[in-house]
C-alpha cells in the first residue's frame, strides 16, 4: 500500500510526524512521565563490532589477500520489528538512541520475542533504506519476522543477554478485576457508557522484585481499523503496586467521546513484546499502535517509582 498519509485524519498526520521524526532525529530518551491517573486500594490484590577486518598480504610474488569478518563481539542492543527500528541502547546502564549510525553491520544474530510465544533466533543485515519515501532505515531479517499488516509486530533485540528474565502471562480477557479496571479509567472519558472490551491482560513481573504487574490493553477496535463512532475507543495501560497501593499508568490512549471529536481516527494500542531490551535485568514494554494504513512502535522503561514508565524510543512508518 503507498505511504498516503495526506488523507490521512490530522490526527493520524501528527502521529505519524512525530513517530517518524523521532526514527530520524534525535535523542527519544526524555519524553516524560506517564500520568499515573488512579490510585486504588490494594488490599487483597494479588498483582501481588567490533567489525574486526584483517587483511594479510602474501608474499610480493603474488597478489593473493585474504580477508576475514569476524562477527560483534559485544551487543548492540538494537531492537527493531517489522514496522520501524526502534534504535539502541549503549547497555545496561547506558542511553537509548535512535540518532546516527545504527552499531550494526550485517550478519548478526538477534533474539526475536513476540508476547508469551517461544524467543526464536534470526540474523540481520545492514542498515537499510526504509519507509520510502521516508528516509528512514530498518534492518531486514532472515528468517522474516513475523507480523503483517495490522497485526502485532515480533520483535528483535540484537543481544545475547536473557531477554526474558520473568514469565509472560495472559490472563482471561474477561478477568473481573481489569474489566472493572477499564471501566473505571474510562468513566468520565467516553460520553456513552462504554463496552469494555479487554483484548490483553498480561501478568508478568517487569523488574523481577516479587510482585507482580498487569497490563491492560483494552479497545472497541479490535481489528484495528478505523472507527470513527463516538464511543469508540482504545487504551493500554499498566497497573503497579507502589507501597501497597495500585497505581495506573496510561501508555496509550485514544478514544472519540462525542461527535465534536468527528471526523478523528481512532489509534489501537496494543503490547507487541515485554522484554529486556538493554540486558539490565528488567523489562521493557514494547507498545505497538496502529493506524489507518499506518503502524508505529514505542519502547516504555519502567525507570523507578518515582518516575514510573517512560517512553523511550519510538518509530512509525506509513503504509
Ligand atoms: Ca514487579
Ligand atoms: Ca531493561
Amino acid at each position: 500500500m503507498r505511504f498516503r498519509i495526506g488523507i490521512v485524519m490530522l490526527t493520524l498526520a501528527a502521529l505519524i510526524t512525530a513517530a517518524c521524526s523521532a526514527a530520524t532525529s534525535t535523542t527519544s530518551t526524555t519524553t516524560g512521565r506517564a500520568a499515573v491517573t488512579s490510585t486504588i486500594a490494594a488490599a487483597g490484590q494479588t498483582e501481588t563490532t567490533v567489525l574486526q577486518t584483517t587483511t594479510s598480504t602474501a608474499a610480493p610474488i603474488t597478489t593473493t589477500s585474504t580477508t576475514t569478518t569476524i562477527a560483534p563481539l559485544t551487543d548492540t542492543f538494537l531492537v527493531a520489528g517489522r514496522t520501524c527500528m526502534l534504535g539502541w541502547s549503549d547497555g545496561p546502564s547506558g542511553n537509548w538512541s535512535n540518532d546516527g549510525a545504527p552499531p550494526v553491520a550485517g550478519g548478526e544474530e538477534y533474539q526475536v520475542v513476540r508476547l508469551d510465544e517461544p524467543i526464536t533466533n534470526a540474523f540481520g543485515t545492514d542498515p537499510q533504506p526504509w519507509c520510502e519515501p521516508l528516509d528512514l532505515l530498518n534492518i531486514q531479517f532472515d528468517p522474516p519476522l513475523a507480523g503483517d499488516f495490522q497485526e502485532l509486530d515480533a520483535i528483535a533485540v540484537q543481544t545475547s543477554s536473557d531477554v526474558r528474565p520473568y514469565p509472560i502471562d495472559f490472563l482471561s480477557n474477561r478477568d473481573t478485576t481489569y474489566v472493572e479496571a477499564t471501566a473505571n479509567l474510562l468513566a468520565g472519558k467516553v460520553a456513552a457508557v462504554p463496552i469494555i472490551n479487554n483484548t490483553q491482560v498480561i501478568r508478568t513481573d517487569l523488574e523481577g522484585d516479587g510482585i507482580l504487574e498487569v497490563i491492560v490493553a483494552a479497545s472497541t477496535v479490535p481489528d484495528g481499523f478505523m472507527d470513527t463512532a463516538p464511543g469508540a475507543y482504545s487504551i493500554l495501560y499498566l497497573r503497579k503496586v507502589i507501597e501497597g497501593d495500585v497505581q495506573t499508568a496510561i501508555l496509550g490512549e485514544s478514544i472519540i467521546s462525542s461527535f465534536d471529536d468527528l471526523p478523528q481516527n481512532i489509534i489501537v494500542y496494543e503490547v507487541a513484546a515485554v522484554a529486556d531490551l538493554n540486558g539490565d535485568g528488567t523489562m521493557e514494554i514494547v507498545v505497538n499502535g496502529r493506524v489507518w494504513e499506518g503502524a508505529f512502535l514505542e519502547a516504555w522503561e519502567y525507570v523507578n517509582d518515582d518516575l514510573g514508565p517512560v517512553k523511550v524510543l519510538s518509530c512509525g512508518c506509513g503504509l
